[in-house]
């Protein structure tokens, strides 16, 4: 049996956008827009086409020149932001208007000051107008988990009946909780009218670190379509991150019976891209795409990993598009680690000669953090001068897994916070001898 279909919808180039230096120009759009073609992305929603004659053009230049997806263009519950939006996406061959209009009390009262019928009419009118410019209409309740269900289920009656197909929930300031977000989606597919004609959608921030449990817990209830965006970006603690949410449902696909048309191997080149255009860096941790997602620094950890690497992966780094797994040679690496980089650069060791190698080389990597491969070579030339080189041409190469030292890894990488500190201030000469090193354990740092 076929599993489910979730409707993948990425806001980068427009939530993602307006965060803080987020911005991008319409080159920059296109391209990333292009990035989200080949990602397999359902949904790119482009931009907001009444917020400024960028926007406008953006939107206008990424219809024309992504054929393949559906095109969305924010707008207010307005006519002007309505046919604007209908403008920026003539070109577009299959185009959304997306309506938003806030329905809770405090932004009804504070900021729109219009009543809640007002608010029912306007929703109700602005959707009728956008359904006469296209067929796929979307509807979003601004601040929607704050909203009176009650209240927010005559809305969405309302707009279904206007011709909204995609009733979009908001979780506008990050508020709700999975058990509360979940309930929520369950009660709209079980009470509000109509909603079978309707796909139900989330659109979660993450001001309390949820919006990816937050999205996982509205498809379980009913949900298809996600909106999320590349590395979370977004306005304050950003968007649900669309990588985590597409992984989260491929690995534990056990718990989540549902496909996406996500080619999963582009999602690091799309947020490498993302990383390059905005200048703003993905934190080394960061789940799927950081730096350090799949590096493996611990004793223990490495050498489980040269062993099987089901031992601490439950995917593969290939999977999403990562060269490889990334064994830094820091002072927590074991032994088995650092003789297999030294066999990668070209030099075998005995076992007791490899102690003497590990012994020298965990008094470095004590002082400078990461090891380099260039350390590495000039510890084991000061070492044994070029004696033990393996014979080129007999090199081992595509091991199990390949020990990187850090920072050596990729030459694309925009150097970053943290990178290692240049041997020759060091001094290799300089290391000291301390006997106590030389019984050490390759599990010392396990856990
Ligand atoms: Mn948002």
């Amino acid at each position: 049996m076929a599993s489910t279909r979730i409707t993948i919808f990425d806001t980068t180039l427009r939530d993602g956008e307006q965060s803080p230096g987020c911005s991008m120009n319409v080159h920059e759009k296109v391209r990333l827009a292009r990035q989200l073609d080949r990602l397999g992305v359902d949904v790119i929603e482009a931009g907001f086409p009444i917020a400024s004659d960028g926007d406008f053009a953006a939107v206008q230049a990424v219809a024309a020149a992504v054929p393949r997806p559906i095109i969305a263009g924010l707008a207010r519950a307005a006519r002007h932001d309505i046919e604007r939006a209908a403008q920026a996406l003539e070109a577009a061959v299959r185009p959304r208007i997306h309506v938003f209009l806030a329905t809770s009390d405090i932004h009804l009262q504070h900021k729109l000051r219009i009543s809640r019928q007002q608010c029912l009419d306007q929703a109700a009118q602005s959707v009728r107008l956008a359904r006469t410019f296209c067929d796929d209409v979307e509807f979003s309740p601004e601040d929607a988990t704050r909203t009176d269900p009650e209240f927010l289920f005559q809305v969405l009656e309302a707009v279904i009946q206007a011709g909204a197909r995609t009733l979009n929930i908001p979780d506008t300031v990050g508020y709700t909780v999975p058990l509360e977000f979940g309930e929520l989606i369950r009660n709209i597919r079980e009470r509000v009218r109509g909603v079978e004609q309707a796909t139900i959608s989330t659109h979660c921030h993450n001001d309390l670190g949820l919006a990816v449990a937050n999205s996982l817990v509205a498809v379980a209830n009913g949900a298809r379509q996600v909106e999320c965006t590349i590395n979370g970006i977004g306005e304050r603690a950003g968007n649900a991150s669309l990588e985590e949410i597409v992984m989260a449902l491929r690995v534990r696909s056990d718990r989540y019976p549902f496909e996406t048309s996500i080619a999963t191997e582009e999602l690091y080149p799309t947020s490498q891209m993302l990383e390059e255009i905005t200048g703003i860096p993905v934190q080394p941790n960061k789940a799927i795409i950081g730096r350090n997602a799949f590096a493996h620094e611990a004793g223990i950890h490495q050498d489980g990993m040269l062993k099987n690497r089901l031992t601490y992966e439950i995917m593969t780094p290939q999977s999403v598009g990562v060269p490889d797994s990334k064994l830094v040679l820091g002072k927590h690496s074991g032994r088995h680690a650092l003789s297999l980089r030294c066999e990668q650069l070209g030099y075998h060791f005995e076992r007791r000669e490899l102690d003497e190698i590990y012994r020298r080389f965990v008094v470095l990597a004590d002082e400078i953090k990461h090891v380099h491969d260039h350390h590495l070579l000039e510890l084991i030339r000061q070492t044994y001068g070029d004696s033990r080189r393996i014979p080129p041409g007999r090199v081992a190469s595509g091991a199990a897994a390949s020990a990187v030292a850090a920072g050596a890894e990729d030459a694309s990488r925009k150097p970053s916070p943290g990178t290692p500190v240049d041997f020759s201030v060091v001094g290799l000469t300089s290391i000291p001898t301390s006997d106590h090193l030389s019984e050490q354990e390759d599990y010392l740092w396990g856990v």
